[in-house]
């Protein structure tokens, strides 16, 4: 029976080890610090883990702070995609919040530019 504590305790500890990796922006389109010649009609963030959809989300502003993006993100399985209205040229930040399946929060941002004609 001791012995049987003490197996599970040890596997108990493997497993949080295991769950360590908390998921970080993988890759992003546009790319995170990129200027694009036209603009794009959505932001795609790859994670380098699963979402959980409910708790993680993303925002896209202008350079007054203005929400640019459609609104509501859709979360597939490590990606997520929000649309944006038709952007100007101008800089714009990304903003986004994470809840990987292995209940850790993260949470980052990064700017990207659409370039003049
Ligand atoms: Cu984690």
């Amino acid at each position: 029976m001791r012995k049987l504590i003490v197996i599970s305790i040890l596997l108990a500890a493997l497993e949080s080890g295991a769950a360590h990796a908390h998921a970080f922006l993988d890759h992003a389109s546009p790319l995170v610090g990129s200027t694009v010649r036209s603009a794009p009609h959505e932001v795609t963030l790859s994670f380098t883990q699963n979402l959980e959809a409910a708790f993680s989300s993303v925002q896209v502003t202008d350079s007054n702070g203005g929400r640019v993006d459609q609104g509501k993100a859709q979360i597939t399985g490590n990606t997520m995609r929000i649309g944006l209205k038709a952007l100007k040229p101008g800089s714009y930040r990304v903003r986004w919040q994470a809840l990987s399946v292995d209940t850790h929060k993260t949470e980052g941002s990064f700017t990207f530019t659409v370039g003049g004609s």
